[in-house]
């Protein structure tokens, strides 16, 4: 370590230095202007890498005196400067200098290095700069993307929503459905209960049916007085069913063949149906001309009606014979027999006619269907005392349309009328009341002329 007086000596050598320096002419030349320091290490560096350290040209030394100067510092100090004194001098700067010279050396190596990192920053700065680039083109789809999500999403929220209520209404239906599905168990019970009851019915009826198969009857006789419907089978004709009964006013074994009640069931229809017959056996209905043919020429028939009129009056008509013919021959009323009754012989002035539909105009009037005038379908000749199968009124009323019989041309609805048929050779006419027959000629000779007649159509 230097103490202070040696730092103090070396402060004086130096000055006594640059007193040389500024002194001796050619030691160092002034630049004419101050270099940039990076001009500088470099100039020193050239000449570091040129000239070794210790040779180095810094001063141009001559040959000098052993006493080079004196300088007088103040009027009591002087100081005096050897060759030897600036021997020691130089090497100390050159000490100096080459320290100098490594220190820029190591700078140099560092400003390189730092250089060399520069660069490595700039790629490192272009790479981070294209990545932030291609980063801000993902960044914008994705926020497209997340922005069209988003409307999916709000989208699927609504179809949540929706479901969600028709979830409900469906869970609401459901909950009304299994109530339904409980009653529907206990009507679905009841119904069980009837479909037995039913079958036990329809067994029993089974067996009443083919106990009538094996009766083969071809009437209601053998049912006596027993009301019910039975199977006829008739030789070469399908079996049909038909409605039998016992009157007390007629004895037992009778056949419905016609039947109005109600008005319940239409009867101003045409030939094919009058043919095969309609209706309800149990209600109102026609027993069909085809099977009325087909029994009254197996074997002979009597003819029984009865009525009702709507003051409740009951009164009845009966025929001792009674054929139909065949569709040939226009199911012509060939036969009627005499007439026994307590209301008139109205069906005397139809015998040997002709059945008329309003589609089969057979009767007598040329210039008019009387099927149509009395909107019904009967044996109709100039044009009908009796009307059978008209329309049904609710109550009594005077109209040709109507269901009538009547002894002269007059047209009071009944409420009701029932036609029946037996076999002849079972008639019981000790149970009908005795009244006076009329014969066919009699009736012929009262019978209105054809102009009184179209005087009452017409
Ligand atoms: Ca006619």
């Amino acid at each position: 370590m230097c103490t202070v007086r040696e730092v103090r000596l070396k402060m004086e050598n130096s000055l006594v230095l640059l007193l040389i320096v500024l002194t001796v002419p050619g030691s160092f030349q002034a630049s004419p202007k101050i270099k940039p320091t990076k001009d500088v290490i470099k100039d020193l560096k050239n000449k570091t890498e040129v000239v070794p350290a210790s040779s180095l040209p810094i001063v141009n030394v001559t040959p000098v005196p052993e006493k080079l100067a004196e300088v007088h510092i103040d009027q009591h100090k002087t100081i005096r400067i050897s060759k030897g004194d600036l021997d020691d001098l130089l090497d100390v700067y050159m000490g100096k200098i080459a320290e100098s010279a490594a220190t820029i050396k190591d700078k140099e190596n560092e400003i390189n290095k730092l250089q060399t990192k520069e660069h490595t920053d700039d790629d490192l700065l272009k790479r981070f700069e294209n990545l932030t680039e291609i980063c801000n083109v993902q960044n914008s789809t994705y926020a497209a993307k997340l922005t069209e999500k988003d409307e999916k999403i709000k989208e699927l929220e609504q179809k949540v929503k929706i479901y969600e209520t028709r979830l409900k209404r469906k869970q609401h239906v459901l909950t009304e459905l299994r109530k339904q599905n409980i009653s529907s168990t206990a009507l679905i019970d009841h119904l069980k209960a009837k479909v037995v009851y039913f079958e036990g019915k329809f067994r029993e009826k089974k067996d009443d049916l083919l106990a009538d198969w094996e009766a083969a009857t071809t009437s209601c006789i053998p049912f006596g007085m027993s009301p019910g419907i039975h199977l006829i089978h008739l030789p070469g004709f399908l079996p049909f069913l038909v409605p039998c009964e016992g009157l007390p006013s007629a004895g037992p074994g009778w056949m419905v063949i016609q039947r109005r009640l109600d008005g319940s069931v239409n009867f101003y229809r045409n030939w094919d149906q009058y043919s095969k017959g309609f209706g309800k056996l149990n209600g109102e209905f026609f027993i069909g001309l085809e099977k009325l043919h087909r029994m009254t020429n197996s074997q002979p028939h009597e003819l029984y009606i009865s009525f009702r009129r709507f003051n409740g009056e009951m009164s009845y008509a009966h025929y001792d014979d009674f054929v139909i013919g065949s569709e040939e021959e226009g199911y012509e009323l060939k036969l009627l027999g005499h007439y026994q009754g307590n209301s008139s012989d109205a069906l005397r002035t139809h015998d040997k006619m002709k059945f008329s539909t309003f589609d089969r105009d057979n009767d007598e009037f040329t210039h008019m269907n009387c099927a149509e005038y009395h909107h019904g379908a009967w044996w109709y000749d100039f044009c009908s005392r009796s009307n059978l199968n008209g329309k049904y009124f609710k109550s009594e009323v005077d109209n040709v349309q109507g269901i009538f019989w009547e002894p002269w041309y007059s047209f009071r609805s009944l409420k009701s009328v029932q036609m029946l048929i037996r076999p002849k050779s079972q008639r019981e006419l000790k149970d009908l009341p005795i009244t006076k027959r009329t014969p066919r000629a009699i009736l012929k000779r009262n019978s209105p002329s054809a102009q009184q007649i179209n005087s009452h159509y017409l």
